[in-house]
């Protein structure tokens, strides 16, 4: 098997009986896994909540290291649209020509410094790298802060030893205290400023929530992006052609951004609390149950998509929910475009080829499945392009 291959694990059950179900500490949890399903349950945020316990609604349950709501993640609409509004102008601020420049030159020097390695490890030394230093940009903070942040790891709430790190969390939420008595201290045009400046109902936003907000920015798209930078670097080792042929019609760029956060779903799925005894593709499910929105099963739907499993990276007609549907739909969404788009560009720019070293998969198990989604860690080799 090519080691770039994210193969479904859920086809079966998908068709057969279009749920999976899998525990996790003793909170069950019933997968949706048809495209259909898993939009209807998205855009029913009546009886699929997002607003219960905060740490619930994700999968592993974070019910036991965290009291923060994470906002707008974890509140439900009349009042997530109202959060929403103050937060999204800010991310989609990566659409800015200057934010552009700038995370090119990043993306840049991360690329050369990569080609001037023998070997890259690219899970650690260049997609966490990666992440960190664009995050400054969405932070609007100095580079240097990216350090610190690599320093975490991949997952600001995982570690390599245990799944739920609560020692990890503390020290995410103590430099996070620490930033906003520092901007309260000295207003500025970061982030942080922006928050303590905002108003929601008239009223400004308190402490707390002003927390939510800013653990969820560096929670929510950090494995992600990380996994979706390091699967587009195994896969464009492995097929060459598509990067040449991007490279020929970089029209296509657009499209092969999506189609490859399609086939990678970089979030396998995302969990929804139950309202009221109900329905998930005919299988009864209880009031204050989990059920969750499997993005990863509905993305290989093939009812929906042609060839669900072939990168396509011309595919025209692609209403993927890698970045889910509805009133939650990704916040982060339009940064992690912009990182993935000018992360081809770059590639096509700079590099000819890729070689892999080595690979350890990351494999994450929900019950009787068992789905790749990364890497642990991966070795490579880049090799430039003659342009000279
Ligand atoms: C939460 C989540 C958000 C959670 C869109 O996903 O990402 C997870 O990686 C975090 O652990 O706390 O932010």
């Amino acid at each position: 098997m090519a080691k770039s291959e994210i193969s479904d694990p859920f086809e079966k059950a998908r068709l057969e009986k279009g749920i999976g179900e899998m525990d996790d500490q003793n909170d069950p949890v019933v997968m949706a896994l048809r495209h259909k399903d898993v939009r209807r349950c998205a855009h029913n945020h009546k009886t699929f909540i997002s607003g219960a316990e905060p740490g619930r609604i994700v999968i592993p349950s974070e019910v036991s290291i965290r009291d923060i709501r994470q906002i707008p993640f974890e509140v439900d609409p009349p009042m997530h649209g109202v959060y929403r509004a103050v937060v999204e102008p800010w991310f989609k601020r990566p659409l800015e020509a200057d934010y552009n420049t700038a995370l090119k030159k990043q993306i840049g020097a991360i690329i050369d410094e990569a080609l001037s390695k023998d070997v890259v490890e690219v899970v650690k030394e260049f997609a966490l790298v990666l992440q960190s230093r664009a995050l400054t940009l969405l932070f609007n903070v100095p580079f240097s802060e990216s350090d610190t942040w690599i320093s975490w790891g991949t997952h600001v709430f995982r570690s390599q030893e245990t799944a739920l790190d609560a020692s990890k969390a503390n020290v995410l939420y103590d430099y996070i205290d620490k930033q906003i008595t520092h901007a309260i201290a000295n207003p500025g045009d970061d982030f942080y400023s922006m928050l303590l400046a905002a108003e929601v109902n008239e009223k400004k936003l308190t402490k707390e929530e002003i927390k939510g907000v800013i653990i969820l920015t560096f929670a929510g798209g950090r494995d992600t992006v990380i996994n979706a930078v390091t699967n587009s670097i195994a896969y464009f080792a492995e097929h060459p052609k598509a990067l040449h042929r991007l490279k020929e019609d970089p029209k296509l760029v657009n499209f092969a951004i999506e189609e490859l956060i399609r086939y990678f779903s970089p979030l396998t799925h995302m969990g929804r609390v139950v309202t009221e005894d109900t329905h998930v593709c005919e299988h009864a499910v209880k009031a204050d149950s989990r059920i969750s929105l499997n993005w990863a099963s509905a993305n290989r739907d093939a009812s929906v998509f042609e060839k669900p499993n072939e990168v396509l990276i011309d595919r025209k007609i692609n209403p993927h929910v890698a970045f889910g549907f509805g009133t939650h739909n990704c916040l982060g969404a339009t940064h992690a475009r912009q990182i993935l788009k000018v992360l081809i560009n770059t590639l096509i720019d700079k590099v000819d080829s890729i070689d892999i070293i080595e690979a350890e998969d990351n494999i994450e198990t929900l019950g009787e499945f068992k789905r790749k989604v990364g890497f642990n860690n991966i070795k490579v080799k880049f090799n430039a392009s003659n342009t000279l």
